[in-house]
């Protein structure tokens, strides 16, 4: 049944082309390919590389000339930067120690860097000498961490940075011959690792020639190559991302290093660094605590969107201890608490400062950070709430009218990370939305 109903289907398509009305590359077929990744909430981004052995950030430590750039940091001198890679030898990593860990931080996908700005690969290339294959360590950390993934059931995601400082092509003279080293190490990816989930782009350094990158034929081959692959925002735009042509939007949005707003029509990701406010490994960077980290996953939730949350390895190819705690920690909230942020949407209530909610059919739940004096005051709903429970415990009090909800929760009751209220209705939550729109919470509360 299901094959005739694939078959039919792809004939209507084939109809539809042929009478030039074009492919359904329709926000449908996007949204389709997000059911996993909208479901997921929470997923791991390693930043990793040569560099790492300096302790200092990925591609923005190397000194001298970034093409169509800003220019930050310079740390390094050209020469030594490019010559890390000789002695990078992780022996410790351990592909499926890493993915046991974002698994039991309840993470459901990961991305790794498979190049970043600074243009060493870490999969084997027949592109570049300049990679990982010509380490003392030699092995294909693409294809171990690739195969770990699959084996584990945990959604796989490449990082592919367009900007290549090291390349002699990028952004000088021809770009023809970058765009067409480019295409190929993306071929690669895409062809020599199984499926691939993600392909996680970082932007142009300059998008006045996004047409020499031929981005059009590259989203071609990404559909091509892995059909169901989700593809970022990044493709094609530095900056101000969501400017370019609509069909090179990709599927989501990817605020960086701050929590997303509310946005329920388009999904998005906020990816953010867990250390130190640098991508990769910073021994002694400040990290965040149990309580920050949960409530930015709270806080991406509540908002609709996920988060990436970013873990720079050492050098020998570990996370450090410190932070796999944390991520335990995570995991363990979101083992007691997960039925409030897995597969659940944004919404219906706009989030802030004072926490937000999330809903799935016909239950909604309030995360409260921050109850201010005493009470939280919430819109109207169209429902009727029949039955709510707290999920974190502590006794409140919860009245509904026509005019509104009003929970008063004693400050020994609170959860002091986020009390989680479990709020039963009589009809579907997504009713109190239908244009996505968030219900604005009264500015009495904090
Ligand atoms: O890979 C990470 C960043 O290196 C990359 N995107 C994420 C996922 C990125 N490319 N460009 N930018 C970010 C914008 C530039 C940010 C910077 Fe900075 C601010 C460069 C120098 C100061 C971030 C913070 C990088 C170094 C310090």
């Amino acid at each position: 049944m299901k094959r005739l109903v694939q078959i039919l289907y792809g004939l209507l398509a084939g109809w539809l082309v042929l009478a030039g009305v074009g492919w359904p590359v329709s926000a449908d077929t996007s949204e389709q390919k997000l059911a996993w990744f909208r479901d997921a909430k929470f997923g791991l981004f390693l930043h990793w590389g040569p560099a790492s052995l300096t302790g200092k950030e990925l591609s923005w430590s190397r000194m001298g000339a970034r093409p169509g750039d800003i220019v930050a940091l310079q740390e390094v001198p050209v020469e030594v930067y490019d010559n890390l890679y000789k002695d990078f030898n992780p022996v410790k990593f351990n592909a499926a120690e890493w993915v046991r860990i974002a698994q039991d931080a309840g993470m459901k996908y990961l991305v790794i860097i498979t190049k970043h700005h600074d243009g060493f690969s870490m999969f084997h290339t027949k592109h570049s000498e300049y990679g990982i294959a010509n380490t003392p360590f030699g092995r294909d950390i693409v294809k171990e961490l690739a195969d770990a993934c699959h084996r584990a059931g945990l959604r796989f995601g490449v990082y592919y940075s367009q900007r290549d400082w090291y390349h002699p092509e990028y952004l000088k003279g021809n770009n023809a011959n970058y765009a067409e080293f480019l295409h190929n190490q993306v071929r690669e990816l895409l062809s020599n690792y199984g499926k691939v989930d993600i392909v996680w782009f970082d932007s142009f350094g300059r998008s006045d020639l996004v047409k020499d990158w031929k981005v059009y034929e590259l989203l071609d081959m990404i559909h091509k190559l892995q059909p169901a692959a989700l593809v970022n925002n990044r493709l094609a735009i530095l900056g101000d991302y969501n400017k370019g042509p609509r069909d090179l939007w990709g599927d989501y949005d990817t605020p960086e290093e701050r929590i997303g707003s509310f946005q329920h029509g388009r999904a998005w990701e906020s990816c953010m660094t867990l250390v130190g406010r640098q991508w990769s490994y910073r021994p002694g960077g400040r990290m965040y605590t149990r309580e920050e980290t949960i409530r930015h996953l709270v806080n991406t939730a509540t908002g609709d969107g996920n988060l990436l949350l970013n873990v720079g390895p050492t050098p020998a190819g570990e996370i450090e201890p410190r932070q796999v705690e944390r991520l335990r920690e995570v995991g363990q909230w979101l083992t007691r608490y997960g039925e409030s942020i897995y597969s659940t949407r944004g919404g219906p209530f706009r989030n802030g400062k004072w926490g937000g909610s999330t809903y799935r059919g016909k239950t909604i739940y309030l995360h409260v950070i921050d109850w201010g004096a005493s009470r939280l005051d919430l819109p109207p709903l169209k429902a009727k709430i029949t039955k709510w429970a707290s999920l974190t415990g502590g006794k409140a009090t919860l009245v509904q009218t026509a005019s509104g909800i009003r929970i008063i929760m004693p400050v020994e009751g609170r959860d002091p990370v986020d009390t989680i209220l479990r709020l039963d209705l009589d009809g579907p939550a997504m009713s109190e939305i239908p244009a996505g729109v968030p219900l604005a919470v009264p500015a009495s509360n904090p």
